[in-house]
């Protein structure tokens, strides 16, 4: 009921890169929207999770982990991502993993405009051993910003996730709710294709090669309940391209096999996933590729 809602607000989720930005609003939302992987930089997009609950509706945004350094055009794109993420929410949950608090998180706290409602959030202390390790972090990290408040969770076990929700409500303006109660994202299937092909590349591939790829889909039809689902991955040379493809294309048929699994059952239907990959030379430093490919 759409009508009931009371408060409704847009949290920006910005951190380090890796630090569980996507694994936590997955947890929110309690669905796979952004993907994760155990590399840094997976996430490009700007993914809006929404949580309704009660008289309150939660706007999640995900953004892209602070980029580390800015060399690429593609790495200015993302970083105009993380601003937004930062600056045009009501509140901001800035993220980091438990017990480590590098220049990097620092970098990524910078970033957040002055008079901004900054909640802090350690996350990963499942892996926190004893918990009481994580007393003095804590305190330490309260002293380092006028955040609104510090919160311990865990995004893989859902530890102290409610406790979380209660803290933001608190924070988000009064009004009625902009979605309706049971969206979950304001982000479409074609989105969703493309970005489960790419988490297949990023959790796949070796350390340099996912940076250097971009999915693209060239066309997404519904025939009855079967989605045909055409996908080019891009790459910048042909060396990166052999091995996407794999030794007789087997690494290709693996990865896409995977990714309309998790198609299938995000759509819940049957999908057919044609995948070509395409070398598009310097594309992640090439502006008008990067327009393009959908980074104004
Ligand atoms: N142990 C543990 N691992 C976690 C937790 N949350 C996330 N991870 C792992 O941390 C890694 C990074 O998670 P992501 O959710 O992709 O991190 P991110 O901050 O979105 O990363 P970028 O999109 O690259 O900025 C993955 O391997 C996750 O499985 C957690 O609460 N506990
Ligand atoms: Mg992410």
């Amino acid at each position: 009921m759409t009508g009931t809602v009371t408060r409704c607000g847009t949290i920006g989720m910005v951190g380090r890169p890796n630090v569980g930005k996507s694994s936590l609003l997955n947890r929110l939302v309690g669905e796979k929207l952004s993907i994760v992987s155990d590399k840094p930089q997976t996430t490009r997009h700007l993914v809006t999770g929404i949580v309704t609950q009660g008289d309150t509706q939660f706007v999640f945004v995900d953004a892209p982990g602070n980029p580390p350094r800015l060399k690429s055009v593609l790495q200015k794109a993302l970083n105009r991502r993380v601003n937004e993420a930062a600056s045009d929410t009501d509140v901001v949950l800035f993220m980091v993993e438990a017990l480590r608090f590098g220049p990097e998180d620092h970098a990524a706290l910078e970033r957040i405009p002055e008079g901004q409602a900054v909640i802090a959030v350690v996350n990963k202390v499942d892996l926190v051993k004893p918990a009481a390790k994580l007393i003095p972090f804590l305190d330490r990290l309260s002293r380092t910003h006028p955040f609104k408040a510090v919160i311990p969770v865990s995004a893989r076990t859902g530890r102290n996730v409610a406790e979380l929700l209660k803290v933001v409500r608190e924070h988000l303006p009064e009004g009625p709710a902009a979605y309706p109660a049971e969206s979950l994202t304001t982000k479409d299937e074609r989105f969703f294709a493309a970005e489960l092909l790419r988490e297949k590349l990023f959790q796949e591939m070796g350390q340099e090669l996912p940076y250097r790829c971009e999915v693209v889909i060239d066309s997404f039809k519904e025939d009855g309940r079967l989605r045909r689902i055409e996908a080019t991955i891009l790459v910048e040379r042909d060396s990166q391209k052999a091995i996407v493809l794999g030794k007789g294309g087997e690494k290709l048929k693996h990865m896409a096999t995977a990714a309309r699994k998790d198609m299938e059952k995000m759509f819940g239907g049957k999908v057919y996933l044609g995948t070509w990959v395409k070398v598009r030379r310097a594309w992640t430093d090439d502006a008008r590729a990067l327009r393009q490919l959908g980074y104004e």
